[in-house]
């Protein structure tokens, strides 16, 4: 394990200027280098969880600010070790002038993440726990909000580690067995732990499937909007993040960009981009536009595309197969378009649709004009995604080594049941068994390297 001797400050707030910005200093010599910048009363005898009004000067004793220092004693602080925290007015120069003070009076800048790596060295969360602040600290929607903060609470982690407590027990009565391998005993029931073994491997599935659900709630979901020119699709991105974001005009290929806005519905983030009209045409620009919105309706979780019941649609229609032909069918929605002008055309079209093998419930009659009928396109894409999972209520994967780690951990597990169906010899048995009990254990790090923290807490800010 690392030892953390030295002690480190940041800025926790986010940078610029605020009503108030926050320096943490943390480490065993917090409490004397504070000491040396502030003029106030002293925090000596002061008790843990306590704020002091006091004035923060510099080396040459001149006022920066007045201030409220927070005192945190170890461990019951956030990192496990002596903590104050300085809440000065948000000033950019008065936040840098006071760390300077910090680290002129000793202390060292802190790295990206430091402050929870801590955290997690000290024993005050574990891994998954850690990565879930970090989660909560980005979260921008509901969703995302809710998985990360269960995260957090350790959930997770508790079930993970009560998987790896019985696995363990079985896997050391195997190991028993081999100390003993000239006598041909059996210490671990074997039907005990091939029942155990499928009833992980049964947690353990459950888990990785929600991780689609999971990576949708935690980082979004891209909606490309693509049709052929003037269909309407800049108007319903428009509509869709009530937003001036597109230049719309009754032009055919006005878009050539793509472009991309966000909005949340139904507590999830949607990243809409919209497109440039798919049509043949030899203006370089446009081209060079038309490949990106191919590239974006190919790249993206969902398509809207759009029909437009005012123009010929057997050619619409040729379009739409060209380029979603090779993609899911449930990533596709058709949206047929201009119901306000065009109603028993768009009705008429929809059913004409239908017959050509695209499920009704992915046909939607919407007048990016008026906003009408979008609602129920997006209402489907959310129970799609989210198919019923409930980050609030059972475990969510939402992180990409998360779900690795678990993958790897079922493969294991899945040839430890082959190894124990087959009578495999104890040792091969007990190998994998090893393996699983180590990959459950990198996710919570009660198994860890220094490389794999550095990648884990890089990605951090400064000052968490
Ligand atoms: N009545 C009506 N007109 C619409 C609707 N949606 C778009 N329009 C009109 O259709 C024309 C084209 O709209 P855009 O949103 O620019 O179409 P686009 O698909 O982005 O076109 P390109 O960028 O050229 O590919 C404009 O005159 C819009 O006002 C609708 O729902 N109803
Ligand atoms: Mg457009």
């Amino acid at each position: 394990m690392e030892l953390n001797t030295d002690t480190i400050a940041a800025v926790s707030t986010a940078p610029g200027v605020g009503g108030i910005a926050v320096i943490r200093i943390s480490g065993p010599q917090a409490l004397p280098i504070f000491a040396q910048i502030w003029k106030g009363k002293g925090l000596n005898d002061a008790q843990t969880h306590t704020a002091h009004f006091g004035t923060i000067a510099d080396s040459l004793g001149r006022q920066i600010d007045e201030c409220v220092a927070t005192l945190f004693r170890a461990p019951k602080s956030f990192t496990g070790e002596d903590t104050v925290e300085i809440s000065c007015h948000g000033s950019e120069f008065i936040q840098r002038e006071i760390l300077h003070a910090v680290i002129r009076a000793g202390a060292r800048t802190a790295e990206p993440g430091e402050f929870t790596r801590r955290a997690f060295l000290n024993g005050r969360m574990d891994l998954a726990q850690a990565e879930g602040i970090a989660d909560l600290i980005a979260a921008s929607s509901r969703a995302a909000h809710d998985i990360a903060l269960s995260q957090t609470k350790g959930a997770f982690s508790a079930s993970l580690e009560s998987m790896r407590a019985k696995l363990t027990e079985l896997a050391s009565l195997i190991e028993l067995e081999l100390d003993f391998s000239e006598e041909d005993v059996e210490f671990a029931d074997r039907t005990r732990l091939l029942s155990l073994a499928e009833e992980i491997l049964g947690t353990i599935e459950r888990l990785t499937e929600s991780y689609s659900a999971g990576q949708a709630m935690r980082e979004g979901i891209d909606v490309a909007i693509a049709g052929m020119p003037n269909a309407g699709k800049s108007t319903l991105l428009n509509c869709l993040v009530a937003d001036d974001k597109a230049i719309v005009s009754d032009i055919p290929g006005t878009t050539r960009d793509t472009i991309e806005a966000t909005a949340v519905r139904h507590g999830l983030l949607f990243r809409f981009i919209d497109t440039a009209g798919l049509r043949q045409t030899d203006d370089t620009i446009e081209n060079l536009g038309i490949r990106r919105a191919i590239t974006a309706l190919q790249k993206s979780r969902y398509v809207f595309w759009l029909i437009d019941p005012t123009a010929d649609i057997a050619p619409q229609m040729k379009l739409l197969h060209t380029h979603t032909e090779s993609l899911p069918a449930d990533r596709i929605l058709i949206l047929i378009n201009k119901y306000d002008i065009a109603p028993d055309a768009a009705t008429g079209l929809r059913n004409a649709i239908a017959n050509t093998g695209i499920a009704q419930d992915n046909i939607f009659l919407v007048s990016a004009a008026e906003g009408t009928g979008t609602e129920k396109a997006i209402e489907t894409i959310a129970n799609k995604t989210t198919s019923g999972y409930d980050p609030m209520r059972e475990t969510v994967i939402a992180n990409a080594r998360h779900y690795e780690t678990l993958t790897r951990a079922a493969d294991s597990l899945q040839r430890t049941i082959d190894g124990l169906t087959s009578g495999l010899p104890s040792d091969f048995v007990a190998q994998d068994l090893r393996e699983t009990l180590t990959h459950l254990g990198t996710i919570t790090g009660s198994i860890t390297t220094p490389d794999l923290l550095t990648t884990i807490f890089s990605r951090f800010c400064i000052g968490k």
